[in-house]
């Protein structure tokens, strides 16, 4: 299985120690593609390749991917468009957001081809993701 995770760099790093421990999570149901955004060396300039390569390289592991993953609390540009290019290429969407759910783009809750997971507590992720992928098995 393999997991692209999606969380806000340029949009603000305020939950990246939340990112890193839904990767941590993420690890036990297969192969994270999307590691480095838990890192936060991530905004380092030795770190940061061409924005035109972020892109490829992005592009490429979203096409990849078996399902995408992605904390939206903190609203992203990049995350916005790596939604709706998942939904182009018909891949299963899952949004996790932090209530309330009013302040969460009417583009993302107004289409249903995403599923929103609303919680109060990171506590209540592990059980989340379980029900994600637990989906479609016997
Ligand atoms: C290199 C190594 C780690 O970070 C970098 C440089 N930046 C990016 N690398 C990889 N993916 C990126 C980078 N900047 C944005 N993205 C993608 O867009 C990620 O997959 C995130 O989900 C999303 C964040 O977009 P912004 O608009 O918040 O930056």
């Amino acid at each position: 299985m393999k997991i692209y995770f999606c969380g806000s760099i340029r949009g603000g790093r305020e939950d990246a120690e939340l990112y890193a421990y839904l990767i941590r999570e993420l690890k036990k149901y297969g192969t994270v593609l999307t590691e480095h955004i838990g890192n936060d060396a991530v905004l380092k300039p030795e770190f940061e390749g061409s924005d035109q390569s972020i892109w490829q390289q992005d592009t490429a592991w979203l096409r990849e991917s078996d399902i995408v993953i992605a904390e939206c609390t903190r609203p992203s540009l990049g995350v916005g468009y790596e939604l709706a290019y998942a939904e182009s290429l018909g891949k299963p969407v899952h949004v996790l957001y932090r209530k309330p759910l009013e302040t969460l783009s009417a583009m993302i809750t107004g289409d249903s081809y995403f599923t929103i997971h609303t919680y109060e507590d990171a506590s209540e992720l592990p059980h989340i993701l379980k029900s994600i992928f637990s989906k479609g098995k016997a």
